[in-house]
């Protein structure tokens, strides 16, 4: 690495020294700089470590894990733990909030640990994700109450990468910023700082095969873009899949687009796919820090009061001028019926 890149310890202690800080943050970011080293290493060496394949264990909702979704999880858990620099944490892969004994700090971690891991055994990009909250004064730790907060509420979140780089994009509230890692020496670089997605997009992102269980204002978005140059939008349109939010994320941060995992009428009873807490939430505020807007379809994300600590969601993100499109297409569907 160019010695005058910028690492993101230097960037953190710049960004304390900015905004007055104490240092916590720096060393809660710290944790997951540490973090999502380890897993990288894990996740580039796939197989020569014997990470790929399924456990036999199910996870809290039943779904097989993969054996890096266990690894990636314990890797969260040791760090944190040791650290103590959290008071308590809430994982994809855990039922309930686990509290970090003997800890006095004020900050509660909440984690993906390994997000489109459908995608590790053919060797397609997967990532972490994180979201850090307060605790809310006079709130034990150890209460949903601590966690179920809105998105708006988030002291810093964001995204590891395991790509063709590993990366680390994180926003604290100031803009969103992105490094990737020296794997020879083992540190994170600036390399593609104040990140801003375009208002204007045309690459959408939605798994097509469910065509069929679409609500009326998604499939009307899609039909639109589909027709193209001679259609309405007066633009052709580009698709992309991956079946890994991270990526998608990414890539929208990169060259803009929208991202989309709507409710629809088979995964309505559930609430939707994604998760609320632990990957739609951060990836909101990301969006949103970078330009970008983020919607269920009818409300902002980040304004959402959570139910529950694994309560799944629609979502609708990225470029803000096409993620309108669709708020608006909600709102006349919504009007006309009902
Ligand atoms: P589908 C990965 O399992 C994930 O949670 C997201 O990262 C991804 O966008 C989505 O689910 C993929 O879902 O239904 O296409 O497999």
């Amino acid at each position: 690495m160019p010695y005058r890149r910028v690492t993101l310890s230097q960037f953190m202690m710049e960004e304390q020294h900015r905004c007055g800080g104490s240092g916590v943050l720096t060393s809660l970011l710290t944790d997951i700089s540490v973090i999502c080293k380890m897993i990288s290493h894990e996740v580039n060496c796939g197989a020569l470590l014997g990470n790929l394949g399924m456990e036999e264990t199910k996870n809290i909702h039943g779904e097989k894990q993969k054996k890096l979704d266990v690894l990636s999880n314990k890797i969260f858990m040791h760090i944190v733990t040791k650290s103590k620099n959290y008071a308590a944490l809430a994982s994809e892969e855990l039922e309930n909030i686990h509290v970090i004994n003997d800890s006095v700090s004020q900050y509660l971690l909440l984690f993906d640990p390994l997000d489109g891991s459908s995608n590790i055994d053919i060797n397609n990009a997967v990532g972490s994700i994180f979201s850090i909250l307060r605790l809310p004064n006079d709130t034990n730790c150890s209460t949903l109450v601590a966690f179920l907060q809105p998105g708006i509420n988030q002291v810093a979140a964001g995204y590891a990468i395991y790509g063709s780089s590993t990366m680390l994009v994180l926003t604290t509230g100031n803009g969103v910023n992105g490094f990737t890692l020296d794997q020879n020496i083992g540190i994170f670089g600036l390399t593609h700082p104040n990140m801003q997605i375009s208002k204007d997009a045309n690459e959408f992102a939605i798994n097509a095969s469910r065509s069929r269980f679409w609500e009326p204002p998604i499939k009307r978005y899609i039909d639109e873009a589909l027709s193209g140059i001679d259609g309405p939008r007066s633009k052709d349109f580009n698709m992309r899949w991956v079946a890994s939010m991270v990526a998608e994320v990414h890539r929208i941060l990169c060259r803009s687009g929208i991202f989309m995992y709507p409710v629809d009428t088979k995964n309505i009873y559930h609430g939707g796919k994604l998760r609320l807490m632990y990957e739609v939430n951060p990836m909101a505020f990301i969006v949103e820090q970078a330009g970008g807007l983020a919607i269920t379809g009818y409300e902002r994300i980040l304004d959402l009061k959570p139910k529950s600590l694994h309560q799944r969601i629609g979502v609708i993100l990225g470029s803000k001028n096409e993620v309108e499109i669709l708020y608006r297409y909600h709102k006349e569907y919504d009007r006309m019926h009902n």
